[in-house]
């Protein structure tokens, strides 16, 4: 019996050690760098996933396409010869090498996100959740948000409008 408490005991530390939480500040981006701060995304574990809590503004109302990109960097690069925003994050969370962009309940890159929602006002506070991803796998990585929605099929949503890095 001694023994069956200890094993709870520890699996209840494991998990209490693995939730984590933290804020990711983001700003616009467009083929200079960065620019503007447009407030924060809270990310934390949940009991269905990854919530992310958005407290954004100044962002064109509908909805974007939102990933984890796998890149630390919310730098432009060169593309056919042409700079263009956010593209030093590189292509989308992909440990798997899936290569595939299915959305966030696919089996294709963990760092496909539900679409960001923006307000008339041009504030975002919709939370959404990524129940195949945990607060850590966003550690060095990048979280951008696109100009267009997200079909979760050809369309990723356009060029990188905001970018901010977890730490
Ligand atoms: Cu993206
Ligand atoms: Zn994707």
């Amino acid at each position: 019996m001694r023994r069956v408490w200890a094993v709870l005991a520890a699996s209840i530390w494991i998990f209490a050690a693995e939730a984590e939480e933290f804020t990711i500040e983001l700003h616009k981006i467009d083929e200079k760098g960065s620019g503007e701060a447009i407030g924060a995304v809270g990310v934390r574990d949940g009991a269905a996933g990854l919530e992310l809590v958005p407290n954004l503004k100044n962002l064109p109302a509908g909805s974007h396409g939102f990933h984890v990109h796998e890149n630390p960097s919310c730098d432009p690069g060169e593309k056919d010869g042409k700079f263009q925003a956010g593209l030093a994050a590189r292509s989308h969370y992909d440990p798997e090498k899936t290569g595939q962009h299915l959305g966030p309940l696919g089996h294709g890159h963990l760092g496909d996100l539900p679409m960001l929602v923006v307000a008339e006002d041009g504030t975002a506070k919709t939370p959404v959740t990524a129940p195949r991803l945990r607060a850590k796998d966003l550690k060095g990585r990048a979280l951008i948000i696109h100009a267009e929605a997200d079909n979760y099929a050809d369309k990723h949503g356009g060029a990188r409008i905001a970018c901010g890095m977890a730490k």
